[in-house]
């Protein structure tokens, strides 16, 4: 997957979370401030946007996978190229934050996505009663499913655009570009060959 025609890095952001969730409106709200492009496709969503990383240009795609039950089976074709995971819950609809919870500890299963980051957020915080940032993250209990990745929980509401924004740069912030990947493969490599060396002598 990605989308032809840009020079600077690009990454591909995955948009995950049960129907409902609030994902399009998320995108939407987005795509307001920061669009540069789109490309209509039939069963998800995907847009564009440019950001800056460490001074440098980059494109993130962010693409929208339909969240409806019949639509989650399609969600491992994306995992292979995702630099980062957004899940978006509706943290208003308590009967189904179980069902979200099974939904993103099977996405956090895949070896694809493996140290991949992940940025939950608790949307619809402009709905009364809804779970706090606080709850929501002893509910999910990312501590013991996130120990090998980085991982942040933020509020917004994706209606009303409160915590939008912060939801975007912290996703700037915490993706990896291909370059780190390859950087941290390099590493990766160079320590095996070390510990192996070392258990020769
Ligand atoms: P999805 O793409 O994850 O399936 P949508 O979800 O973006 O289509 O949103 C589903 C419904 O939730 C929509 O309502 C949308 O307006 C609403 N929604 C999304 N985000 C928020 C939010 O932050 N606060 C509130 N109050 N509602 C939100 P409708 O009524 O159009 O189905
Ligand atoms: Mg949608």
């Amino acid at each position: 997957m990605g989308l032809r025609g840009s020079k600077q890095p690009e990454v591909q952001v995955l948009l995950l979370g049960l129907d409902n969730a609030g994902k399009s409106t998320l995108l939407y709200k987005l795509k307001h401030n920061a669009c540069v492009g789109t490309v209509p496709t039939i069963g998800f969503n995907v847009e564009m946007f440019e950001a800056k990383k460490n001074r440098k240009n980059i494109a993130l795609t962010v693409w929208d996978v339909g969240g409806q039950g019949k639509m989650r089976e399609y969600w491992k074709n994306f995992h292979q190229d995702a630099a980062a995971v957004v899940f978006v819950v509706d943290s208003s609809d308590k009967e189904r934050l179980e069902e979200a919870r099974r939904e993103l500890e099977n996405t956090l299963r895949s070896e694809q996505l493996r140290g991949r980051p992940l940025i939950l957020l608790a949307n619809k915080q402009d709905v009364n009663g809804a779970l706090t940032v606080t709850e929501i993250k002893d509910l999910f209990n990312l501590r013991r499913s996130c120990s090998a990745r980085d991982w942040f929980v933020q509020p917004c509401s994706a209606s009303t655009g409160v915590g939008v924004e912060e939801a975007f740069k912290r996703v700037v912030q915490m993706v990896k570009l291909p370059s780190d990947t390859a950087a941290m493969k390099d590493n990766i490599k160079e320590t095996v060959h070390y510990l192996k060396a070392s258990a020769r002598h």
